[in-house]
């Protein structure tokens, strides 16, 4: 034990002065001896770690990842919240959480779903149109998607689907705020989502469990065949409006199979998705029947199907008016996707998950989850298939089946239980290998690599635990930064202080910047279970300080015409409807006496006519579960009926000044009958 302390203090002493050299900089701008320093930092640094144990590879992961204060992240990672239905913003290398957007579920803090108009209306924007509007308040994140031009991230926009209810939301990276929210016609649920074709004319979402279609029809389940179908749904996206557009968006029906992850092709199979799928068995479970469970029934197959789709052609055909209408909706049923050659499956081993398209667009990469291998497609051969229609038959619907041995190219044993793949700068490819717990490095093939080396293993490291997703740097464009991956790990177990029997997921950084990877930090994430994560140079987001102007309306991204601008507060009443139009800004509001009678219906736009970056104020009513978040610039509306009479004290909600405390008003809502209020 002695001989080891020893061992790790000799390799410490070199890394602490590299390491420390590294501040010579800052210290020579001050004007200080950096050699006198160097001695006094290195033995008081050398002295915390001999007390901490820390190991050398502890401390230059502490050197990688601690950022000084006022420093910014290089990176910034888009998380999506899983079950919280959220999205996370964080920074790396530092881990730090910086903002929740709020998308599927309301949240508090910014005001989102309690009372600003622009809220309420995303989230009804969001129901299932089932009768009555069912309201849904949450949402199961999975796979965020940052808008791309030539494949690249260009940091404008970022998209999340809702995996329980098949949504999906557009939200603008200048104010990180959500602006839209649809609810996916025909489907209910979806998985493969989202994914953006490589200038974003096309968010894509791929539906999971097979329902009838439209999913509000019945039919039984031993009619599975003939009335269950999977579905991909293409969103076209307006830039310019930074919308979808749902009136050029369409659907093209596919077999039942429980489609999977999508990814869109790019560079050389620009024009191409690809979907996986886990049940072309076709199973309908029934364990209590005496049915295979779910789990058997649908692994009964060595391979199922990866779904290959010309969306190209598909949006030809729809502007050609071969789609049906369902409920409104441009739909191309199976049938025309098989006459019009607009489908082909590829067979994919062994439970497959996780479907990718290397930087260049010629490889698609897709795990098998009980498989020791990734199996490698070329986009080259699957074209020359095609056209020589080398077929190894067909589906029960008639789907052409590509020939397997003639489209693959490689089968890289990297370990049990891959997942989900993303690449680097320099010809590699990183899996995270769910049953064994480790991130996998490999080499790709040609023009990659070369040698003997290509499609071979190149080192794996251990994450904890149980990693799904994993996100690298860019890693998922056409240019890769390599640098950092994080494992998105599902089970932290002992990682963490205990907190109880639900354990944080655990987000572990890892460096590839070097010849062997080094895991740097874990992040608990006690929020829900992230799936997937965008991680884009932080230099090209662009997001704004304050609003543009007073007066703004996030949800139009323009100024509102009903903003209230400083000079023009007033309280309007027109019969029953009152009008108040208020300003914020340090330290009051203005007007601070609301007075309406009981059985008003009250509307109240505020503008905060803040110019000074983070002076954000909040309104909040007590006893009407309203709060509003109101960013410099921005202006909102609340409408609430006072239905029962009262005083109710309004306030700031955010600690703005020194004077936030008085940042206050009535809301004096008077009897019907009773005493007469003061004119
Ligand atoms: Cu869990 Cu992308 Cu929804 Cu794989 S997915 S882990
Ligand atoms: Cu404004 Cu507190």
């Amino acid at each position: 034990m002695k001989n080891f302390q020893y061992i790790k203090m000799v390799f410490l002493i070199p890394l602490l002065v590299l390491a420390f050299t590294a501040c010579d900089m800052s210290n020579k701008e001050q004007g200080q001896d950096p050699q006198v320093n160097d001695a006094n930092v290195a033995s008081t640094a050398q002295e915390i770690a001999e007390a901490r144990g820390l190991s050398p590879d502890d401390i230059t992961a502490a050197l990688k990842t601690y950022m000084p204060t006022g420093k910014y992240d290089e990176y910034i990672m888009l998380s999506s919240g899983g079950q919280s239905g959220q999205v996370y913003v964080i920074g790396v290398p530092s881990m730090r959480l910086l903002k929740t957007i709020a998308v599927f579920t309301p949240e508090p803090w910014q005001g989102y779903g309690y009372g600003s108009k622009e809220s309420m209306q995303l989230l009804k924007d969001g129901e299932m149109p089932i009768g009555e509007n069912r309201e849904l308040t949450w949402g199961d994140t999975h796979h965020p998607a940052i808008s791309e031009t030539n494949g690249d991230y260009d940091g404008e926009f970022l998209f999340i689907d809702d995996k329980a209810n098949a949504r999906v939301a557009v939200i603008d990276l200048r104010d990180f705020e959500t602006k839209q929210i649809i609810k996916t016609p025909n489907v209910i649920t979806d998985h493969g989502a989202t994914f953006v074709t490589p200038n974003t004319e096309y968010v894509i979402q791929g539906s999971q469990y097979a329902t009838p279609i439209p999913y509000y029809e019945y039919a039984d389940l031993d009619e599975y065949k003939e009335k269950y179908r999977g579905m991909v749904t293409l969103f076209k996206f307006d830039r310019g409006k930074g919308r979808i557009d749902m009136s050029n968006s369409f659907q093209i029906e596919l077999p039942p199979y429980w489609q999977d992850l999508c990814d869109a092709g790019k560079k050389v199979s620009e024009g191409w998705l690809v979907c996986g799928s886990l049940n072309s068995e076709m199973a309908t479970g029934g364990i209590e029947d005496g049915n295979p469970p779910f789990e058997a029934g649908a692994s009964q197959r060595d391979m199922d199907y990866l779904h290959l789709i010309d969306w190209k052609k598909a949006e030809k055909i729809v502007k050609e008016g071969k789609a049906k209408k369902i409920n409104g909706f441009d739909v191309i049923s199976l049938q025309t996707a098989v006459d019009d050659e607009i489908l082909y499956l590829i067979p994919e081993p062994k439970s497959p998950h996780g479907a990718d398209f290397s930087p260049d667009g010629n490889y698609i990469v897709v795990s098998g989850k009980l498989d020791t291998h990734v199996t490698v497609y070329g986009f080259d051969k699957i074209t020359k298939a095609i056209q020589d229609k080398n077929y190894e038959g067909r589906d029960h619907y008639n789907v052409p089946i590509l020939n397997f041995n003639d489209v693959k190219v490689a089968q890289v044993n990297i370990g049990l239980g891959p997942l989900h793949t993303q690449f680097d700068n320099k010809g590699n490819a990183y899996t995270s290998v769910f049953i064994e717990s480790t991130m996998a490095k490999w080499k790709l093939g040609e023009p990659y690599n070369t040698g003997d080396d290509a499609w071979t293993l190149v080192e794996k490291i251990p994450v904890h635990y149980n990693i799904g997703h994993l996100v690298c740097a860019e890693g998922d464009t056409v240019d890769p930064d390599g640098k950092y991956c994080v494992a998105l790990n599902k089970w932290s177990i002992d990682r963490f202080s205990p907190v109880g029997p639900l354990h944080p997921q655990n987000f572990q950084l890892i460096d590839i910047s070097g010849d062997k990877m080094q895991l740097l930090y874990d992040m608990p994430f006690g929020i829900g279970e992230p799936h997937y994560v965008q991680m884009i140079k932080a230099d090209k987001l662009k997001p704004w300080l304050i609003y543009p102007e007073i007066g703004f309306n996030p949800l139009t991204m323009s100024k509102d015409p009903n903003a209230t601008m400083p000079g023009d507060e007033k309280t309007v009443r027109n019969g029953n409807n009152v009008d108040v139009y208020m300003t914020a800004i340090r330290s009051h509001f203005y007007p601070e006496h609301i007075r309406v009678k009981e059985g008003d219906n009250v509307t109240i736009h505020i503008t905060s006519i803040e110019q000074a970056r983070d002076a954000t104020h909040g309104f909040a009513i007590d006893g009407y579960n309203i709060n509003l978040s109101l960013e410099p610039g921005e202006s909102s509306t609340v409408e609430f009926k006072a239905d029962k009479p009262g005083v109710y004290p309004f306030y700031c909600s955010e600690f703005c000044s020194a004077l936030h405390l008085e940042m206050a008003g009535y809301l004096l809502v008077e009897p019907k009958s009773g005493k007469t209020a003061k004119k």
